[in-house]
């Protein structure tokens, strides 16, 4: 048995160590099941060779006939309901650290304020906000077979003009980030298992959840759901950089959609001078 046996069952057996406390609190419940399900596991074995090799057939050996052992049928009723009981105190004590998005840190990015949406109504109102109820609020959408990523910053309620991007989300560190999940089409699955648990995304419905990263990194996901002929090809990307660099990404990007807005402007004027009307509509 080599020093590294735990170590690396562990992680076979457990999801991804996590970049985000929700994901790091589920794979910390994981190591805690497993390590009581290994001893037992070994345990049982262990007794099991040891009955077998000590009380294997011999010449002469006659076997005790026995009907029952209150006091052993006691124990282990006993010490199964004192493991689950345990177990289960120890999910509900995690349960809301995985569940309730934290504060962004003191110095995360700039932050929308998400508690005026309340009066929105959304199929469903599960979204827990931090206790100061700031959130960098990106919504996630699915559609076959790609995921588009709308940043704050819209003018239209629909999404329009906002900032966005496809497969690359790209998150500033040490800020609550709530993500606010939609279908455009079939059912979708979001999952990236270094921040978090899965959360599928439906047409006409919202999902949420959040996650919050320490460090810059690159995390790596995919739609969990199978959602047609290209879902293998469906991968998303979680880049997390300094707040700094995020606001100047976030920047470039409203920049090249006004300007690629205005290039259309130019192509749609062109035209029409072109076809001598003003018929041309806006693709
Ligand atoms: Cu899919």
């Amino acid at each position: 048995m080599g020093p590294h046996l735990l170590p690396t069952l562990l992680a076979f057996f457990t999801p991804a160590k996590g970049a985000s406390p929700n994901a790091q609190d589920i794979h910390t419940l994981y190591v805690i099941t497993l390590v009581i399900a290994l001893i037992i596991f070994f345990a049982v074995e262990i007794a099991l060779g040891y009955a077998l090799i000590k009380f294997r057939k011999r010449k002469g050996a006659v076997a005790r006939q026995t009907h029952g052992d209150t006091r052993l049928e006691i124990g282990w009723t006993a010490a199964a309901a004192v493991i689950l009981l345990g177990l289960a105190i120890v999910t509900f004590v995690k349960l809301s650290s995985i569940q309730d998005p934290p504060n962004s840190g003191p110095n995360g990015a700039s932050l929308n304020e998400l508690g005026e949406q309340n009066n929105l109504i959304y199929a469903s109102n599960t979204r827990k906000l931090p206790p100061n109820g700031k959130a960098l609020e990106i919504e996630v959408i699915g559609r076959q077979y790609i995921w588009q990523f709308v940043y704050p910053g819209a003018n239209e309620p629909d999404g329009l003009g906002a900032p966005y991007s496809y497969e690359e989300l790209v998150v500033p560190t040490n800020t609550t980030i709530s993500l606010d999940i939609v279908s455009v089409d079939v059912v979708h699955s979001w999952w990236v298992p270094e921040l978090g648990g899965k959360f599928q995304a439906v047409p006409g419905y919202h999902n949420y959840t959040w996650f919050k990263v320490s460090k810059p990194g690159i995390f790596r996901g995919q739609c969990a759901f199978l959602c047609g002929r290209g879902h293998a090809r469906m991968i998303a990307t979680v880049k997390a950089v300094p707040p700094a660099q995020f606001e100047a990404w976030l920047a470039r990007q409203k920049q090249l959609l006004a300007e690629a807005d205005h290039d259309a402007q130019l192509a749609r004027a062109k035209l029409n001078a072109q076809t001598g009307a003003g018929a041309v509509e806006n693709p």
